[in-house]
């Protein structure tokens, strides 16, 4: 019995591509659903005929601490050997989860050293970032950019009995390439799966609804000096934008083949351009009302753009089912605004923010940052103050993050390589590297955010809900 129990545990499944999905330090604010990046690269594993399978690292653990991480550890050598893979893809992989990769790089290493292991996602893509991969990771593979045809060529690649770095679209040292795909309608949708409790690409059940996330871009066509999205340049060109077609076919899929009632835009601009915003929406609005589709829908957007919305604009989009616009507004200051390389455009804001209030359900949410340069503890006091007026339905608080390529990483560090130590020595495991001066440093952030969001909750209707007190750390 025992010898049949553990010949039958030794079967290992033969699979051409093993995906690992890195976890995150989920802290307040934070949580995870599978990637829809990597789903859009099962579509095309699935198209060319490959097989594939997924370990999420995000379903083991919730935290960088280290029992956590020793968990990890076990958990994923346990998965891995169930598995005999022709090639180990990991990603999305971003700077904050430097302490879990390492663990499933070493893990990886360890366990296949014959294996072709490479690594993707937006911190693969960052220029001069390469280094962290091969020097701390000891994974000598990269895929940059645009990772769907990249991974199908990699695996055919390896399954025609070549060595992975015969294929053109990965980089390793010495030899660098960006993929990018010029007509991104051209792209499969993302691979979901239909059962309800699935965790592909389904974000959550929203009581009775059943919430997606969707992408319609790609990157951002402004480069606001905190953000890595709109530093990523791949050819130098920084945003793509699906067609409203191929858009609301992926809408009406996710409702009708899915049951999806409510979808969420993950775009860092969905509407982007502040003078064609209003003929933009209107167009897309009306096509999503022509297809009789019954959902509703969240957005980001620029604090610019939003303002230049006019009150048709406004009336199609709440008709059409947008419940929730999420600004980035992040500052009120001129002086604060100009040192992230954003603009100011807040008295107009404030006005807009009411009058979409006044004649539409939807609800507006909004991001803000505390600390940069010269900033004191006064102004953060009046920003906050100043964000309890905006008639703000949700409101989140973040220190200002320093991300290796964009300006202010520059500005802090001197040499490209420094975040990594800096995260592995952090007394803090969840990863993020704080922007600290003379005036504000991190223990001093951290308490103005928890401040922050009990001065803005403690008078609305939220301050008594569980999961609005659990999520942002309120005293009862
Ligand atoms: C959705 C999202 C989230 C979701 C999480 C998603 C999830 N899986 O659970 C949430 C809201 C939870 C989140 C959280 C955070 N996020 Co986020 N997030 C995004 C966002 C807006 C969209 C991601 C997406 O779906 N993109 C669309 C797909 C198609 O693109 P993609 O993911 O890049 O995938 C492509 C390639 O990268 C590649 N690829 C992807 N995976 C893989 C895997 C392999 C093996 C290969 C080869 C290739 C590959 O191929 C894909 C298809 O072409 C991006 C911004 C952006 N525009 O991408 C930021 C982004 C990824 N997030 C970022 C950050 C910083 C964070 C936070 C740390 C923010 C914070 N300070 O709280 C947290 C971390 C979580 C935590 N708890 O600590 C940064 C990462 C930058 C970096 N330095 O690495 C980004 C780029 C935003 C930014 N403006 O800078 N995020
Ligand atoms: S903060 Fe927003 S607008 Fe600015 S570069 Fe990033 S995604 Fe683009």
């Amino acid at each position: 019995m025992i010898d049949c129990a553990n010949s039958m545990l030794e079967v290992k499944t033969n699979v051409d591509i093993l995906l690992i999905i890195p976890p995150f330090h989920i802290r307040n604010g934070g949580g995870a659903f599978f990637p829809l990046g990597l789903g859009y690269i099962i579509s095309e594993l699935d198209l060319a005929g490959y097989s594939w399978e997924v370990i999420n690292c995000t379903e083991f653990i919730e935290t960088f601490f280290k029992s956590d991480l020793e968990k990890l550890s076990n958990e994923l050598k346990k998965s891995l050997l169930k598995y005999n893979p022709s090639v180990i893809g990991i990603g999305p992989c971003i700077t904050t989860q430097v302490r879990a990769l390492k663990i499933i790089s070493d893990v990886c290493n360890n366990l296949f050293p014959n294996v072709p292991i490479f690594a993707g996602g937006p911190l693969a893509s960052i220029e001069n970032q390469e280094w962290f991969f091969h020097e701390e990771l000891g994974i000598k593979y990269i895929i940059k950019g645009d990772g769907e045809k990249a991974v199908v060529d990699a695996v055919q690649t390896i399954k025609e009995g070549k060595k992975i770095s015969d294929s053109k679209f990965v980089s390793y040292e010495g030899y660098s390439y960006v993929n990018y795909i010029e007509d991104i309608n051209n792209i499969a949708f993302p691979y979901r799966s239909f059962d309800r409790n699935n965790r592909f690409s389904i974000r959550r059940s929203k009581g009775k609804k059943l919430q997606a996330a969707m992408i319609a871009s790609r990157g951002c066509p402004y480069s606001c000096n905190y953000c890595v999205s709109g530093n990523l340049k791949y050819n130098n060109i920084s945003y793509r934008r699906r067609d409203i077609r191929n858009i609301i076919d992926e809408m009406q899929k996710l409702n009708e083949e899915f049951g999806v009632d409510d979808i969420v835009f993950y775009d860092d601009c969905f509407f982007y351009n502040p003078q064609t915003v209003n003929i933009d929406v209107l167009a897309f609005c009306k096509s999503l009302s022509k297809r009789n589709i019954h959902l509703t829908w969240q957005i980001e957007m620029r604090p610019d753009v939003f303002c230049k919305l006019t009150d048709d604009s406004i009336i199609a989009l709440n008709r059409s089912g947008c419940r929730q616009i999420s600004l980035g507004i992040e500052k009120i200051s001129s002086k604060g605004l100009s040192f992230l390389g954003k603009k100011n455009c807040w008295p107009k804001l404030s006005n807009q923010i009411k009058r979409i209030k006044c004649f539409s359900n939807i609800s507006i949410s909004a991001t803000f940052i505390l600390g940069g340069e010269n900033e004191t503890v006064e102004d953060i006091f009046d920003l906050i103050e100043q964000t309890k007026d905006l008639q703000l339905d949700f409101a989140h608080y973040n220190p200002l993050f320093v991300y290796p390529g964009t300006p202010i990483y520059d500005m802090v560090f001197e040499n490209e390589k420094d975040w990594v130590s800096y995260i592995l020595e952090d007394d803090l495991p969840w990863g993020e590297i704080v922007y600290e001066t003379a005036i504000l440093n991190k223990t001093k952030l951290l308490e103005l955010v928890d401040f922050a969001y009990q001065e803005f909750y403690k008078n609305t209707p939220y301050a008594s809900q569980q999961m609005i007190v659990d999520r942002f750390n309120l005293k009862e």
